[in-house]
């Protein structure tokens, strides 16, 4: 029998106000000559206050297309996340940022992140892997398929279940 799923999992996108630390931290005068730095670069001054710091290419996922750097959040990130790629992924980053397919991830759901990596995913083998929905009847969430949660699909729908956690679009069932 063929299921259909009438709703899309979209992960959330989240923003962080980096821009208000910065200005709150230099003098007014200071503030000024960036601005008008950044205007003389031909550069958005609201634009340019938040740019996060994007670090170095030193992850060995560095420039293989997805970010990996935990502390973004989007369609272009990579599906597995450690915590020793946090500001190691820079090029990656840099041009999913700058294409809007990543913003910043907020700090509760860095935490998830981490959290993750101490749940037993499995593989991605079930008949409903990578379709956007978790399948995994251990889970509960928006993130969940609509459809009757099976036991052969458990720990078998890693990546789908894997990314909702990390958006903080499911959790475990108590
Ligand atoms: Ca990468
Ligand atoms: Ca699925």
């Amino acid at each position: 029998m063929a299921r259909v799923n009438p709703t899309c999992y979209r992960p959330h996108t989240t923003r962080t106000g980096i821009g208000t630390t910065i200005t709150s931290r230099i003098s007014r005068t200071a503030a000024t000559a960036i601005l008008l730095a950044g205007t003389m670069l031909g550069m958005v001054p609201s634009a340019m206050a938040q740019t996060p710091d994007f670090g170095d290419d030193s992850s060995e996922w560095a420039r293989d297309g997805e970010c990996d750097d935990m502390r973004f959040i989007g369609p272009g990130m990579a599906s597995v996340l450690n915590d020793e790629d946090r500001g190691h992924d820079a090029t990656d980053c840099r041009v999913a940022f700058e294409q809007k397919r990543v913003t910043m991830r907020s700090e509760a759901l860095q935490q998830r992140v981490v959290e993750a990596r101490r749940i037993a995913w499995g593989d991605d083998e079930g008949a409903f892997a990578n379709d956007g929905e978790c399948d995994d009847m251990r889970f509960e969430g928006e993130a969940m398929t609509t459809t009757v949660l099976r036991v052969e699909d458990v720990q078998h729908d890693a990546s789908d279940c894997r990314n909702a956690y990390q958006d903080g679009l499911i959790a475990l069932r108590q």
